[in-house]
């Protein structure tokens, strides 16, 4: 750790005035940021220089959201100065743990697709492979979320207040994004010019923040833009008198960096959205193609060097932003210009949901964006005349990119980029069959999958020390370092004292949960009941509202038919979008049959029911490590993959979930009797659905729905009732929540009686620790560095 130490004096005494003795924790956690930042920046110039050197292809990585999570641990621990730091802060009276606790989680994003890109940025730095992200240095990352009677209210994120440390200006490299306005074609003796006219432009300020790498010599960038009025305000409205208009002015320029949308999985169209996106990307690509034309003086081998990864469609606005740059300002034809931008994209797709395909309506993008529209509409006129010579022209309704009015972003993003994949087995498949049928037969090949993984790092070597320094012991292999050695633990499992041993590390983060629970929520929990969790998002499709009615069956059982269950504690957490009153009724259903559960004395020794609020990458840490039960239930073919089922199943919790995502994966991996399955398949669901699905069906046939659905109403206290959901369950719900219950239930059932045989749990959950090394981070990026960039580590 060299002089880290002298380091954090020094910048005491300097910035502050103070000595270590005498200094508060948040001056500390000031120092400490800031040195970390600053070791990792001379580190990155040392990999960066032999990056310069080697001239080798690197892949940029655009996505709207990265979910960072909280920094100061995550680079301690890969520095490898965690413990020394913190044997000398004790020294001096303070303790690392409090001091991790101020920084605030940097929420750039609302769930697992910006946390996925956050896992491959750790685990490709770690693997020495160059990789820079961009995204939006938001000022207000997602909502914090206070359950204030039951209700969600959301209250802004000023992570900057205090995240800020972590980053480093870099105003040298200040760009300048256009908006508005017209385009001139000019023809001259060397040909044709673009000339701009009338537009806004607005500035694009960099910020980075330095990824770190366990036991590796790279540092990577994630590059965030923070928009800015150029040139302060305008002075013509100020010499005219118009000082506020000039201010005005302003405003809407940082207005574009002000907020992360916290629609997940949603689509919603609006104007800032897309200048957001268009802000970003356009700044990013700028930078690209000068760094890369500074370095060899051309653009031809472009696609040789570069590769831009579009995660999800949000960053599509790069495709024709390359085109732009380089025809209006390399003077390349467009037939260059497409040859070189067709090889240099890839594209993931995160979802099929129809209501998350984004789609842009033309009369509010092309006066927003008014050369990007032309170079999309040329680029769809050229696709479907193409399609027309291939005898394909009669799929151009689900094909062509500009369709009705609207421009459909994942249409641009297959037609333009040279792979398209999706996220686990199931959802590639589905993508291949269904969603982009005809797109998978005119480009065979051009859709491929790579299933989903999840930085092992944090999610266990930081959240989990306790399980990791057993392992580490038990095991002797460093699987910290290549997780695919944690099946040795396979040896084990038949093994007595390694399972009671798991189980008492089990206990250890229940136990650490539970006191959480009480500080937070005043609910105390039993540990020796089941911890069975569902954390994620609170989406429809999700279905919580499955697991809710489950609960509410569970609770008329217990009070009116003498069911005496094992004790289990329903833990939730989960964000709603703050304009989705479905999903935010769900969560005041939760927080009600919390309440009503902890009023009643007897119901409350068998089953309680937690809402945590605040769900965030630093509450997932905690709540993760200490579940037994993990509910993976969304309706089969909904969810693309799932990574929370990941990081649970590498915690030793085992599935509770339907064949969805990368549930199928999971359920490969530890074969049927590690597992619990239930519902319909996906074809089932399509089949159900093609043959008009009656909910209310189930409802009439079903004594145990209609009891639960009945009392549901009953639930009313004068100011709230459930009728509303109550009413959605039996009639209109998409998800078929009813269809899926008493499958639902009867597994449950056994996911209780095989708890209670302690040694055939813990080998459950011993197995599935064993077999999650398929879902590191590490394998999965290493496909897409194989399958897809083919790019080398840094030498
Ligand atoms: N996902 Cl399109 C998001 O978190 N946000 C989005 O906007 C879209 C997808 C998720 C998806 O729902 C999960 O199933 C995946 O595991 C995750 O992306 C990462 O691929």
């Amino acid at each position: 750790m060299d002089n880290f130490a002298t380091d954090i004096k020094k910048y005491l005494e300097k910035i502050f005035g103070n000595t270590i003795d005498e200094a508060s924790e948040r001056q500390i956690y000031q120092a400490l940021m800031v040195i970390t930042r600053d070791r990792l920046a001379e580190k990155r110039f040392e990999s960066n220089k032999k990056l310069k050197e080697s001239q080798q292809k690197r892949v940029y990585y655009m996505s709207m959201e990265f979910l960072v999570g909280k920094t100061l641990r995550n680079n301690l621990y890969n520095l490898g100065y965690e413990d020394e730091i913190k044997h000398f802060l004790a020294k001096h009276g303070f303790s690392l743990e409090r001091i991790y606790n101020i920084e605030p989680d940097p929420g750039l994003g609302n769930g697992g697709l910006g946390r996925l890109a956050s896992c491959y940025m750790d685990a490709l730095t770690s693997n020495d492979y160059p990789i820079m992200g961009f995204s939006i240095l938001y000022e207000f990352g997602i909502f914090k979320q206070v359950i204030s009677d039951g209700w969600q209210q959301e209250y802004p994120d000023n992570w900057l207040d205090l995240g800020r440390y972590g980053l480093l200006y870099r105003n040298d490299e200040e760009i300048e994004v256009k908006f508005y306005g017209n385009t001139k074609e000019e023809w001259s003796s060397e040909g044709l010019h673009i000339r701009y006219e009338d537009y806004t432009a607005i500035k694009a300020e960099p910020y980075d923040l330095f990824i770190s790498g366990y036991d590796s010599d790279t540092v990577n960038v994630l590059r965030l833009w923070k928009s800015k009025a150029t040139g302060g305000f305008n002075m013509k409205l100020f010499e005219k008198g118009e000082y506020s208009k000039s201010l005005e002015s302003e405003a809407i320029a940082e207005s574009i960096s002000k907020l992360l949308y916290p629609a997940d999985d949603n689509d919603n169209g609006k104007a800032l959205r897309i200048k957001q996106q268009y802000f970003f990307t356009s700044a990013s690509l700028q930078q690209i193609v000068k760094n890369h034309y500074d370095t060899y003086m051309t653009l031809d081998n472009f696609a040789e060097k570069v590769v831009i990864h579009i995660n999800d469609t949000h960053p599509s606005m790069c495709i024709p932003e390359l085109m732009r740059i380089l025809m209006d300002e390399y003077e390349y034809s467009w037939d260059k210009a497409w040859s070189i931008t067709t090889k240099t994209f890839a594209y993931t797709n995160h979802t099929i949901m129809a209501e998350a395909l984004e789609k842009w309506s033309v009369d509010l993008f092309q006066p927003i964006l008014p050369r990007i529209y032309t170079i999309i509409r040329e680029i769809n006129n050229r696709f479907c005349k193409w399609c027309n010579d291939i005898g394909a022209a009669g799929e151009l309704d689900e094909m062509s990119i500009i369709h009705n009015n609207v421009i459909r972003m994942a249409n641009l993003c297959i037609v333009s980029s040279y792979s398209v994949n999706g996220v686990s087995m199931l959802h590639t498949e589905i993508l291949k069959k269904d969603t982009f049928k005809s797109f998978n037969r005119i480009y065979p090949g051009k859709f491929i999958n790579v299933t989903n993984g999840i930085a092992h790092r944090r999610w266990l070597g930081q959240a989990n020390p306790e399980l990791t320094r057993y392992l580490n012991k038990l095991l002797g292999v460093d699987f910290i370092k290549d997780l695919s050695s944690i099946d040795k633990l396979l040896e084990y499992q038949d093994d007595k004292a390694v399972l009671e041993d798991l189980e008492n590390i089990k206990n250890i983060k229940k136990l650490q949960l539970a006191e959480y629970i009480k500080s937070s929520t005043a609910i105390k929990v039993d540990t020796n009941s089941i911890f069975d969790v569902q954390i994620k998002r609170l989406h429809e499709y999700k279905r919580q509202l499955l697991n809710a009615l489950h609960i509410i069956y569970l609770y008329r059982m217990i009070k009116f038919n003498g069911l005496k269950p094992y004790p289990r504690t329903f833990i939730f957490s989960a964000k709603a979008s703050s304009g989705y009153v479905m999903a935010k009724n769900i969560i005041k259903l939760i927080c009600s049959i919390s309440e009503i559960i902890e009023a009643d004395p007897i119901v409350r020794e068998y089953i309680k029911v937690v809402f945590l609020e605040d769900y965030r990458v630093s509450l997932a840490e905690k709540i993760i490590p200490a579940a037994n039960v993990s509910e993976q239930i969304s309706q089969a073919g909904k969810e693309a993959s799932g990574t929370g089922n990941m990081k649970l199943m590498l915690n030793g919790a085992v599935t509770l979930g339907t064949m969805d995502g990368a549930n199928v994966e999971i359920h490969n991996a530890v074969g049927q009797d590690n597992i619990f399955i239930f519902g319909l398949s996906s074809e089932e669901v399509e089949e159900l659905f093609k043959n008009d699905y009656r909910a209310i069906d189930y409802y009439n046939n079903n004594q145990d729905i209609k009891e639960t659905i009945d009392f549901m109403r009953t639930l009313d206290n004068g100011h709230t009732n459930f009728n509303y959901i109550a009413d959605y369950l039996v009639s209109t719900d998409p998800y078929m929540c009813l269809a899926d219950f008493e499958s639902y239930k009867n597994t449950q059932k056994i996911v209780e009686d095989t708890y209670q045989d302690k040694g055939k749990w813990n080998k459950m959950s011993l197995v599935n620790i064993a077999k999650s090394g398929i879902f590191s981070a590490d394998r999965a990026t290493k496909e897409y560095v194989e399958k897809i960039w083919k790019i080398e580590k840094i030498k």
